[in-house]
């Protein structure tokens, strides 16, 4: 068990160390489970909401590894909840979880710390594509730890963003959102994993990510990253909470203000 290491700079750079490894780590086991999926490995904890063994068995990894190395930290995770600290883990081990659950592969683990309400490290392992997105704060977002940014575009009939969709909100106001971004010429995905979502805002590869309820584990790596790679990201811990969740927009500079009102979701 590594020494009780504060959360200054350095407790930070050995925390950020350690959560890159970590979820390289925890994107092998995901993909071991992914490869021997089967319908008897799924349950459904409600409506549209996937629980798989992968789910719990990566958690399981990535509690207890934190709890070994860093054990005055909080766990917040997805599956299995936790405490809140002065510094807190918050953990997706299976983002994306009902492609997971029905064999598509696009999924991913998604790790953040957070400090007095900030988010400090961020990292979401694809391990699909073997890609892992990692941001510290003030220290820019690199993809295989190459540096990463948004997208340039500006003109919206060439835009392509992601709207996600959870039970959790009115179909009404999914299908208005949709309808005023495809009323703008964007073109609108959804891939049914919010942290992929924003992790490819921050590489270009998409130019925006909007969904009215997300859980704080989907999100907050995501978040960091698209900030770290010049683009704008709502302040979802001032409008939600670890504990409740909150709205998410994220999106390249030329994108975000039409982003914000077709959806009525804000950056400020
Ligand atoms: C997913 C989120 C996504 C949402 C999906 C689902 P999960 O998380 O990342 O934003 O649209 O409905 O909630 O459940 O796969 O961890």
């Amino acid at each position: 068990m590594a020494g009780k290491i504060g959360v200054g700079q350095d407790g930070l750079d050995a925390r950020a160390d350690f959560c890159r490894e970590l979820a390289r780590r925890a994107g092998a086991v995901a993909l071991d489970g992914f490869a021997r999926i089967t319908p008897g490995a799924v349950r459904m904890k409600g409506p549209q909401d996937y629980l798989t063994e992968t789910d719990a068995a990566v958690e399981r990894l990535v509690r207890e590894a934190i709890a070994d190395a860093f054990p005055d930290d909080g766990f917040l995770g997805e599956e299995t909840g936790g405490t809140i600290a002065h510094g807190t883990w918050v953990v997706d081990p299976i983002d994306g979880t009902a492609n997971f659950a029905r064999g598509l592969p696009h999924f991913c683990i998604s790790i953040a710390f957070v400090r007095d309400g900030t988010t400090e490290i961020g990292a979401i392992c694809n391990p699909v594509l073997d890609e892992l997105h990692f941001a510290r704060r003030g220290a820019g977002a690199t993809r295989n730890d190459a540096p990463i940014s948004v997208a340039p575009t500006r003109d919206l009939t060439t835009a392509s963003v992601e709207l996600g969709w959870s039970p959790r909100v009115p179909n009404a106001r999914y299908l208005a959102a949709m309808s005023a971004l495809l009323d703008l010429g964007m073109n609108v995905r959804r891939g049914a994993s919010g942290a992929l979502g924003l992790a490819f805002v921050a590489d270009g590869r998409s130019d925006g990510y909007a969904e009215v309820h997300m859980n704080a584990w989907d999100c907050l790596a995501g978040l960091l990253l698209v900030e770290e790679a010049g683009g704008r990201a709502g302040p979802f811990l001032r409008h939600g909470s670890l504990a409740d969740g909150g709205p998410v927009i994220a999106a390249a500079p030329g994108v975000a203000d039409a982003l914000a009102a077709a959806t009525g979701l804000g950056f400020a």
